[in-house]
């Protein structure tokens, strides 16, 4: 019965599209404001590590048109935010530990008034010591977190039978997500000390529960709403949570609507970003060149609360090793606390950064060895059989067949001898060419965030309604939901509503994350569509008087038993369900079956499975300049089935290129005081048009696909970013092609700062 509507779908556009085209669809800042409301804006404190002394707001709060300023004193509930670990205070109480921390709240009739108000606070702070780097706080001691280490095998031994030992330093910077609706929050308080709060985060529980908790309230009290948001990346995981309790307070506090919404420079200074990480690594190998054993040390620069950096932290070691199997491994992991903005989710979510570090590892030991990094790479991929060094077992593994195809179908060996010439042609202008396997584990890490619900009601004139708890953040996922559920009735895509998503009818959900999201939601709907389609397909029966075993399915909204088609439409069959009082309303659930883990050993088998692909980066530079840029990237990835290709391929191309900004050009600097420096997008580089490789080229790995994917369709939002290391690794044979004894520090973003110094190094 998926046949002919799968197919239908499966290249079909964005639902969204036409309506973002059109500038209809409807993000916060969009929603009509209801009279008498309120605007909030932050007082963040001015610098990044201090003791507050005094605060004087009196002059400011008298000024026409302040409402209210509210400090910590006026939580009704807990100052508190954090997540995973209770170290963070929505508002700063005596001590404040980053630049834009939120002290105060101000309140008034326009954004205007508020903004001259907050000029008009008078604030003393104390400074106090600031260390940003975060070798320096693990040296103090500073951690936000228990380290971590995961091992397999014994390193020891394995490192004294090695012929060739490699050991140095890999460095990633951090990101700023960048998401193009910044924070933000609308709350309405309802009555008898309700709320409603329309919030852009990917998770609204998560707003929920912090809202509640600030506010001394129960969950059952605060419903949050989202529609779509534009855009998230990960810096809506946990930090939209804080603007949305600013929202709800005010508006608690004043029972007035209040809405919180940062512009782009609060934004940039206010919120946290990918984590930076520093490392150390070890890398043995034996006179064949396979890797035998691998050491690494990371320290993750955390910023001034733990937020998500200890799951980061987790994910970091769960893909050290990237696509490789070594059978010897050690790696351990160290959240550091810093004077900078608390560093959070960010696509990858700390898998990317443990990537870097292996692939610099073997890049330098293909250096020193006179090898292609693409024979180490390929001799070490991982195969069916071996153990991770969490303990999970490889099965289904992809990552030869991916990188096989990509060298066949794109001429590898053609490509390199192009270069071979270009490069022996041309003195000052060089290119670079570096493969990039990818292999990423699809599932929360923590086990029990892997569950989901949804519901759908079927109304009597045959239309269908469907909540789920998955946020629409641009990635497509509502127009995978909308597809799902047409599949499973059999109807046309124009019957099915997608509803808002919403706590009080989708309950504990976990945030749109993880890559999961169409997977976890997916499989909740699925669940409650056949629930009503079973009850369905037994009043056809009745109606036809057929038995229990004949089959029956809805096809392009036609109605067959057996062989023979039913003459009744798909709205007489709701009219007979309803006269019949049989319930056209399901409550779905999914819990993704297999998957453990137990900390207390670090093994177990995290993941329901494994996404894999294989890139060609090309890269030319300009060796007089340090400037650079890519000819081409050329992937073979692993989809599994898709179930909508279009979306898909959107999300391997924004992945990409977002993950090679990261590599290359997307350079966060603080001041050693702690200060952001990189405050503006007028002095931090994110990809534009003329960054993006002049030809993408993205080809499907023809695969079944996992079971435990919705419809064998793989996850895709985070995987295709680690493309984007290889930007780095191009870049440096492009490097070492003009000079030999370039000195390669293994640090990105590989600015063209970076690439001149290393070029003339
Ligand atoms: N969020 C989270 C994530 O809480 N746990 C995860 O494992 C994860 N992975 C990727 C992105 N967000
Ligand atoms: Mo994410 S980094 O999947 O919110």
């Amino acid at each position: 019965m998926r046949s002919s509507s799968q197919q239908a779908s499966a290249t079909g556009k964005n639902l969204d599209a036409p309506f973002h085209v059109n500038g209809t669809s409807c993000y916060l800042d969009d929603l009509p404001e209801l009279a008498g409301t309120i605007y909030a804006k932050v007082l963040g404190s001015p610098i990044a590590h201090g003791r507050i002394q005094s605060i004087d707001y009196q002059a400011a709060s008298e000024l026409t048109g302040v409402v209210r300023i509210i400090s910590y004193q006026d939580i009704p509930g807990e100052n508190q935010i954090g997540g995973i670990i209770a170290d963070e205070p929505l508002l700063a109480e005596e001590i404040v530990d980053f630049q834009g921390q939120p002290i105060l709240l101000i309140l008034a009739e326009s954004e205007a008034i508020a903004e001259v108000a907050l000029e008009q606070v008078d604030i003393a702070i104390e400074p106090l010591p600031v260390i940003i780097d975060p070798r320096e706080a693990y040296q103090k001691g500073h951690l936000l977190s228990g380290s971590r280490s995961f091992q397999l095998g014994d390193t020891d031994t394995a490192f004294e039978g090695c012929e060739y030992i490699f050991e140095g330093t890999a460095e990633t910077g951090g990101q700023e997500h960048v998401y193009l609706e910044p924070q933000g929050a609308y709350a309405i308080p309802t009555e008898r000390k309700g709320l409603f709060i329309y919030s852009s985060t990917q998770g609204p529980t998560a707003v929920q529960r912090t809202v509640a908790r600030i506010l001394g309230t129960s969950m059952s009290y605060v419903e949050v709403d989202v529609n779509r948001i534009g855009g998230g990346f990960g810096g809506k995981e946990d930090q939209a949570s804080p603007w949305a309790a600013m929202a709800a307070l005010g508006a608690f506090l004043t029972q007035k609507p209040v809405k919180c919404l940062l512009d782009r420079k609060d934004d940039l200074t206010m919120t946290g970003k990918r984590n930076p990480y520093t490392s150390d690594y070890k890398i043995g190998l034996d006179k064949d060149f396979n890797i035998v054993a691998y050491e690494a040390t990371y320290y993750q620069n955390g910023g001034a609360a733990a937020d998500l950096s200890p799951a980061i932290l987790e994910r970091t070691l769960f893909h050290g090793t990237n696509s490789y199997f070594v059978p010897n491994v050690r790696m351990t992991a160290h959240s550091c606390r810093t004077n900078i903005a608390p560093n959070t989710a960010f696509r990858g979510f700390g898998g990317p950064q443990g990537m870097f570090v292996i692939e610099a590892a073997i890049h330098h030991a293909s250096r020193a060895l006179g090898v292609d990094p693409a024979e180490i790479q390929r001799k070490n991929m991982l195969k069916n059989g071996v153990e991770f060094p969490y303990g999970q077992i490889v099965e289904d593994c992809e990552a030869v067949p991916c990188w096989d195809q990509a060298v066949d179908q794109y001429q590898l060996s053609h490509l390199q001898s192009e270069i071979a010439t270009y490069n022996s042609t041309n003195d000052f202008s060089k290119k670079g060419l570096a493969l990039m396997p990818i292999c990423f584990g699809i599932s929360f890490t923590n086990t029990q965030m892997n569950q989901a619900r949804a519901l759908v009601h079927i109304y009597s004139d045959g239309s269908i309604g469907v909540s789920t708890g998955a946020v629409e953040m641009g990635q497509g996922v509502n127009t995978k939901m909308v597809q799902i559920a047409a599949q499973e009735f059999g109807v046309s895509l124009d019957r099915i509503k997608l509803e808002t998503t919403n706590t009080t009818r989708v309950a504990n959900t976990s945030p749109s994350a993880a890559s999961a999201t169409a997977d976890l939601n997916g499989k909740a709907l699925k669940d409650a569509c056949q629930q009503i389609r079973a009850r369905l397909f037994t009043i056809i029966r009745e109606v036809v008087a057929v038995e229990d075993s004949v089959e029956v399915m809805i096809l392009d909204e036609k109605i067959w038993v057996g062989e023979n088609q039913v003459d009744m439409t798909w709205e007489q069959l709701i009219q007979t369900a309803l006269s019949k009082r049989v319930s056209l309303s399901a409550k779905g659930h999914y819990a993704t079956p297999r998957i453990h883990f137990d900390k207390t050993v670090e093994k177990g088998h995290p993941f329901a499975y494994h996404v894999y692909g294989t890139a060609i980066l090309i890269s030319t530079v300009d060796c007089l300049r340090g400037t650079y840029s890519f000819d081409a990237v050329k992937i073979i990835h692993d989809f599994g089935t898709s179930m909508n290709r279009a979306i898909d391929l959107g999300q391997i191309e924004g992945g990409l290129v977002q993950g090679m900004g990261w590599i290359t050009t997307e350079e966060l600097m603080h001041r050693p005081d702690g200060i952001l420096l990189s405050n503006t997008l007028a002095n931090y580089k994110i990809p534009d048009i003329y960054a993006v490789p002049k030809e993408i080229e993205v080809e499907f790995l023809p695969t079944d696909g996992s079971d435990l994917a919705i419809y064998k369709s793989k996850a895709v939002g985070e995987p295709p970013l680690m493309y984007g290391i290889g930007a780095y690794f191009s870049i440096a044979n492009a490097v070492l092609a003009f000079n030999p004894k370039a000195k390669l520090n293994y640090r990105a973003p590989f600015t063209p700062e970076e690439v001149l110094m290393a070029l003339y190094g």
